[in-house]
């Protein structure tokens, strides 16, 4: 399968630290669904994943291999690799950031991306045989291309919102291309320091508006209100979701890490649409809608 090119360098900081409303994160008593490893996903969770548009690992890499992608993580943050220019710092770390020595630095980054081709332990596991085994089911049987990798890092008091949203509003893929976000817990993601949320099944009412507000997102006033259901993930836990799965994360209001990795694939071979066509589908222009 074939891996993405280098990228431009990233903005180094995040915009805008306003905090989100709590109601927007009010997950139901219980937790996802579960199954315990790879080898687990079978006919009837791929019809799950149909169904409510997520699978959900506990065990999806085996500690040394958590290990390894989080020390190549953290050796990218550190400037280990001096080519590497693809971290974003929290814009509420700003003021602060001259100030802290490399190590307390990584918790004060947002975001790293564009890092699989400068960091072999981190391109491992996002082409994990395991990993794109399932990957490959889930698009139909294709070969599957990773045209995207990213970490939230969400540090310790400082990592911000991602606002709710559906991750085929970023991408210029055409409506009803087989779009899987996997999302890999390197530290233990709990409700407090910014686990995933879901609105399981909603994948399937196809692209709902989004507006520029603290992020490209769908508007508060649609979630508020909504009781969302929380992916906690210990490390080396793994969420597979449909690219039209709305989901957030909320603000990091603990004390603890919470560093996760991102990864998109689409079949490979795929022609990619335009910005203007994506916006037919998920921008409010023209709809008469207002956030
Ligand atoms: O890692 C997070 O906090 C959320 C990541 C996410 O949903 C995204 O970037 O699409």
């Amino acid at each position: 399968m074939s891996t993405v090119a280098p990228a431009p360098r990233a903005p180094e900081f995040d915009v805008g630290a306003e905090l989100h409303a709590p109601e927007l994160y009010q997950p139901q008593e219980g937790t996802v669904a579960y199954v315990a490893t790879l080898d687990d996903i079978g006919p009837r969770e791929i019809a799950f994943y149909r169904e409510h548009g997520y699978i959900a690992v506990r065990e999806a890499f085996t500690p040394t291999e958590v290990e390894a992608a989080r020390d190549g993580l953290v050796d990218l943050i550190m400037g280990k690799n001096p080519d590497f220019e693809g971290i974003t710092f929290e814009a509420a770390a700003k003021t602060i950031l001259p100030t802290l020595s490399p190590e307390q630095r990584q918790d004060a980054v947002r975001k790293a991306w564009h890092f699989v081709n400068f960091e072999p332990r981190l391109k491992a596991i996002s082409h994990h045989p395991k990993l794109l085994s399932v990957v490959r089911t889930l698009i139909g049987d294709r070969e599957p291309y990773m045209f995207q990798d990213m970490a939230l890092v969400k540090p310790p008091r400082l990592g911000r919102e991602k606002p709710w949203h559906q991750d085929h509003a970023y991408f210029d893929y055409p409506l009803g291309t087989p779009v899987v976000g996997v999302w890999i817990a390197l530290d233990a993601a709990t409700v407090e320091n910014g686990c995933m949320q879901l609105l399981p099944g909603r994948h399937r009412e196809g692209p709902i508006v989004h507006f520029q507000r603290r992020d490209w997102q769908i508007c508060d006033n649609v979630i508020m209100g909504t009781r969302s259901v929380a992916a906690p993930l210990p490390p080396g836990g793994m969420l597979l979701f449909d690219g039209l799965l709305p989901h957030g994360t909320p603000h990091n209001s603990s004390a603890n890490r919470r560093r996760a990795l991102q990864f998109h694939y689409a079949p490979d071979g795929i022609t990619k649409t335009t910005p203007e066509e994506r916006m037919k589908h998920f921008g409010s222009e023209g709809k008469n809608v207002s956030c």
